[in-house]
């Protein structure tokens, strides 16, 4: 009944007071679990609600790769230039219906996926756009004014210049190094840094996949869990891959909160290269167990096609969005034309 006459009245008084285009003026902008991003005033009365295409699309991200942009200097070293810009104050549909205040790098999280090859200079044009002090702290080799933790840049528009050599070859993170470090981190202020072998790596269906979790009720427990940032993403859109095609996936933990997480493939095992320093794998398994920002190089192929689940082996995990499915399907590539058809 309460709710009636609150409606009734609220009906009336958009009739009675025009003042309710100053609400809409006050418009925001969100990103729909569905994959829209949608703007609205938040008003349940005459409502501004207009959408627009995803910014953070996790298909688009598995396969992405920054490598810069690329130049010479005159001794022959290959330069690879990346600005990244931080934000604080984007507002991300994490699961259906519930929003939360993510902080980015280039407008997601995870941010950009960063690849050069060892020996290479990296330079990153580091812009804070925040409101509140952000840093990039790589793990690799680098000089100590280079390491994003006691230089801090300030917000609004704070600028720094990250450069060092590429190294080691291996999988890495980058993540913001301000304090509280727990909340820089689990608000989304992080990516992956590849680093090649200068020989390159056999050929193969790369991905990135970033294990993550999200604290929505500031409890400092995660209430969602997942493989690049959509809980459940990866079941409900299956990652299309081929028989007989090797696979390799950089796999970086960044989960706060919990000592372990982990990852299981099914119907396989796969070649793990902890960290991704090593030419030669050290385990062939199908479960690996990571603490937080320890990563590997996952590689792997299917003989037989079908749908076969990866996800943590910690079920609770799993059962809040951190589990994907493979879709093996027969490599086209590798079909004879000539096929004898034996008959029956
Ligand atoms: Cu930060």
């Amino acid at each position: 009944m309460m709710f009636i006459l609150l409606v009734m009245f609220g009906i009336s008084a958009a009739l009675v007071f025009p003042t309710i285009s100053e609400a809409q003026s006050e418009q925001k902008t969100f990103v729909t679990h569905s994959g829209g991003v949608i703007t609205t005033t938040g008003e349940v009365l005459d409502p501004l609600y207009t959408s627009a295409t995803m910014e953070f699309d996790p298909m688009k991200y598995l396969r992405e790769f920054n490598y810069g942009k690329v130049s010479q200097l005159p001794d022959g070293t290959t330069l690879r230039e990346f600005t990244i810009i931080a934000e604080d104050d984007k507002i991300m549909e994490i699961s259906p219906g519930v929003f939360f205040n993510v902080w980015t790098f280039n407008g997601t999280v995870p941010g950009p996926t960063i690849r050069a090859t060892e020996g290479d200079l990296v330079r990153i044009n580091f812009i804070n756009n925040g409101s509140k002090s952000h840093t990039m702290h790589f793990h690799g080799i680098h000089p100590a004014e280079m390491d994003g933790v006691f230089e801090i840049v300030g917000p609004g528009g704070g600028q720094f210049t990250y450069e060092f050599i590429a190294g080691p070859v291996g999988v890495h993170p980058y993540h913001c190094h301000v304090m509280p470090l727990e909340e820089h981190i689990v608000r989304g202020l992080y990516g992956v840094y590849i680093v090649d072998p200068k020989e390159g790596r056999a050929e193969a269906d790369e991905m990135v996949m970033v294990l993550n979790g999200f604290d929505t009720d500031f409890d400092t427990e995660n209430n969602f869990y997942a493989a690049n940032t959509i809980p459940f993403y990866y079941q409900h859109h299956p990652i299309q891959i081929n028989t007989n095609e090797l696979i390799r996936i950089y796999v970086v933990n960044m989960v706060e909160f919990d000592p372990i997480n982990n990852l299981h493939l099914h119907g396989n095992l796969y070649h793990y290269y902890p960290t991704g320093t090593d030419t030669v794998p050290s385990f062939y398994t199908d479960m690996i167990t990571l603490s937080q920002t320890e990563r590997g190089i996952m590689e792997f192929e299917y003989e037989y096609p079908g749908k076969y689940l990866f996800h943590a082996h910690k079920v609770e995990f799993s059962e809040k969005g951190w589990i994907g499915i493979f879709l093996v399907k027969d490599d086209p590539k590798q079909e004879s034309p000539n096929e004898v058809d034996y008959g029956t």
